[in-house]
């Protein structure tokens, strides 16, 4: 039997914007079904953002999470990873009231501050259906994506120690590594480790092979046996360094938060396409999809019967 690998989905995120594909997930509905059939087609973990269900701005209201959240776990088992990231305009309050509520098994931890250049995405659009769309994504060329080491302490002590949460520690560049080793060797944080090695992200490390061999060499010295790491590609790269991370020992995220494509220059219909995807591609190199119990086992997760909703 092959190696188990995690396939993670993240269904909507707040990047992309709703003129950018009519397939972006934006209603409670609408997240909620292209959960469940990425789920279905082998996704053992689900990253959740929200969005205004009228406009499909990014929310960090609670309301609009728990719209989504039961339906979900009652239509699948996979585990539901909350957002701690939000979208790089709201404060760290307004960023952590969804996990607050929900006290999800597992949620993103962004492990440093840095600039979030989604602002490049906005010359590829003549006409928008909403005035906001270019407004946000200009404005990433100002704002920082603020994860100071007091945050990153406040959602440890606040999400992992107080509710059981566990995290995906999203890591961009090399330096966030460094800052999780350096939470490690305090005991701040527990193995198994889940590290998410972003690349492509302009600002952080760019999507190159190379530079995930060098991620994973660094985290291979700092954080030994205690992690288990998955590889997310923003843009184009998505499946050839998902593919990657999965032939070096790791884990996969696909989904159209990320990545809006099954191919170049053509829309994914939806984010279980690009699971569907990725389940080929595991299984021509031999590998199985984790179902979501194994991911929970292998993540040491507290199990969805521990949950907020
Ligand atoms: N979309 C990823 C590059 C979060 O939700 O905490 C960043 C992300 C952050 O997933
Ligand atoms: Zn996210």
């Amino acid at each position: 039997m092959g190696r188990k690998v995690i396939i993670t989905c993240a269904v909507t995120g707040s990047i992309h914007t709703p003129t950018m594909s009519p397939y972006l997930p934006l209603t409670a509905q609408e997240i909620a079904e292209a959960s469940i059939a990425a789920a279905d087609a082998g996704a053992a973990i689900i990253h959740l953002h929200a969005r205004h269900p009228e406009s499909g701005f990014p929310s960090a209201d609670p309301a609009h999470f728990m719209a989504f959240l039961p339906e979900i776990k009652a239509r699948c088992d996979a585990v539901l990873n909350i957002s701690t990231g939000g979208s790089s305009v709201m404060s760290l309050d307004q960023r952590l009231a969804p996990a607050r509520a929900a006290r999800p098994e597992m949620c993103s931890l962004n492990m440093g501050s840095m600039n979030f250049g989604i602002f490049p995405l906005q010359d590829r659009y003549d006409e928008w259906k909403h005035e906001w769309e270019p407004k946000l994504l200009d404005g990433s060329r100002h704002v920082i994506f603020k994860n100071t080491f007091n945050d990153i302490e406040l959602i440890v002590k606040d999400l992992g120690d107080n509710n059981g949460a566990r995290f995906e520690f999203e890591c961009y560049d090399m330096g966030h590594i460094e800052t999780l080793a350096w939470y490690l060797s305090q005991g701040q944080v527990r193995p198994p480790l889940y590290v998410q090695f972003v690349l492509g992200v302009l600002g952080g490390i760019g999507a190159a092979p190379e530079n995930l061999m060098a991620m994973k060499a660094r985290a291979d010295q700092l954080l030994g046996d205690a992690y288990e790491f998955s590889v997310l590609g923003a843009g184009a790269m998505q499946m050839r360094l998902a593919s990657m991370g999965a032939i070096l020992g790791g884990h996969v995220r696909v989904g159209l938060e990320d990545c809006l494509t099954i191919a170049p220059g053509k829309l994914a219909r939806s984010n279980a396409e690009q699971v569907e995807k990725i389940v080929r591609i595991l299984g021509e190199l031999g590998f199985e999809p984790a179902t979501a119990s194994e991911a929970r086992q292998m993540l040491a997760l507290k199990g969805s019967g521990s949950v907020g909703f």
